[in-house]
């Protein structure tokens, strides 16, 4: 198509990439993303979420630690739009390697923003800012609200999020940064809890699992669907004037409330097989993360659609499909990985 829009995602073979994908391509936008060389070479396993768009994608070898390899792929497909979604995303492991995760979230970022400025300075430019830049910041958070991080992940995102703020004063780039609270699906990493609980209440219900190992199960979030968020991101760069935005659903759940109704839509009794175990428990933890998204409201027209119990019992659903066709072995395998290497995500292949 002569007027094709072309679009440049770092980390579309995630959860987000994976949907924003599907959302552009609906929209008529040529997509493009960067994946780490290794994904070319594990197709089976990295790309697994964007398996089924394969052949309607072009996909591009970089590393956000190399900026000649970004420079290049910026280069070669002159996009007018750039999300970076790419990130080491777990905060968990971030307390694990805190040097990586400013290597990978903070340079990767400016090495982005960099290369942008020079090749393509009118291009618009995504930044995934986190509600983990507030961290112990008093509820409800909004865009005034000051930066209280508590993990070297939350700082690596208060740096992006400068840098992006400041490319945008000092070189006018077209550069917005939004400030996502949590936001799951069916295609949200095993590491996070979300997943953790539904993939574990899934495996409870088929006799696969006899057990679910938690952290701080009194931790609050304010969890949206990322199928949803990914349309906020859009919407952010179809604005006249780039901004910065909190994009949430405005209420908040324990951890345990989300264990209660995982486990309470397959009839189960949550507490017959939680064990606490204080190795999932952060050495800072963020108490209670909600937003106030008034201003993505009024200027995007976005607010959050999916209710709670819908969210948790659309990802049980789907687990629930998912282990019914899985060997044991392979549920073994995944298991001990989290367990053992919690900040590692084991990847069960769809059938
Ligand atoms: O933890 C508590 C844990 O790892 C949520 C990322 O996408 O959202 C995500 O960060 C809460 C924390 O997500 C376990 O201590 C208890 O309080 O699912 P999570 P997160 O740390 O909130 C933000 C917006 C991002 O930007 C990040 O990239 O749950 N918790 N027990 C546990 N968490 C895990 N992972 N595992 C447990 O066993």
């Amino acid at each position: 198509m002569a007027n094709q829009k072309r679009a440049l995602i770092t980390g579309i073979s995630g959860q987000d990439g994976s949907y924003l994908s599907e959302l552009l391509l609906e929209k008529g936008y040529e997509v493009h993303g960067i994946v780490r060389r290794v994904a070319i070479e594990d197709p089976q396993h990295r790309l697994s979420r964007i398996h089924h768009l394969l052949g309607r994608i072009h996909l591009h070898a970089a590393s956000l630690e190399s900026y000649p390899s970004l420079m290049k792929v910026v280069a070669a497909v002159q996009p007018e739009e750039v999300y970076h979604l790419a990130a080491q995303s777990y905060v968990g492991y971030s307390f694990e390697d805190e040097f990586s995760t400013f290597e990978t979230n903070v340079n990767g970022t400016h090495y982005l923003l960099s290369a942008c400025r020079d090749v393509v300075p009118h291009a618009r430019f995504y930044f995934a800012g986190s509600s983990e830049m507030f961290g112990s910041a008093p509820a409800p958070q909004n865009e005034q609200t000051a930066f209280r991080p508590r993990s070297a992940y939350g700082i690596s995102k208060v740096a992006g999020y400068h840098l992006t703020r400041n490319y945008r004063e000092a070189y006018k780039l077209h550069a917005s940064c939004g400030m996502l609270y949590n936001h799951e699906s069916p295609r949200r990493g095993m590491e996070f809890v979300t997943r953790k609980i539904t993939s574990l209440a899934a495996q409870i219900k088929l006799g696969l699992a006899t057990e679910i190992r938690l952290g701080n199960p009194e931790a609050k979030r304010d969890w949206g669907h990322a199928r949803e968020y990914v349309e906020a991101m859009w919407r952010m760069l179809q604005q006249e004037t780039p901004d910065d935005y909190v994009i949430a659903t405005g209420e908040t759940h324990s951890v345990r409330e989300f264990l209660e109704c995982a486990f309470g839509l397959l009839d189960l009794d949550p507490y017959k097989y939680l064990v606490l175990d204080e190795r999932f428990i952060r050495p800072a933890e963020v108490d209670v993360l909600l937003g106030d998204t008034s201003k993505a409201r009024q200027h995007l027209g976005w607010s959050s659609q999916t209710a709670f119990r819908d969210l948790v019992r659309d990802m049980v659903e789907s687990d629930l499909k998912l282990y019914s066709h899985c060997e044991t072995r392979e549920i073994q395998a995944a298991t001990a990985v989290r367990e053992t290497l919690p900040g590692l995500q084991p990847v069960i292949a769809k059938r």
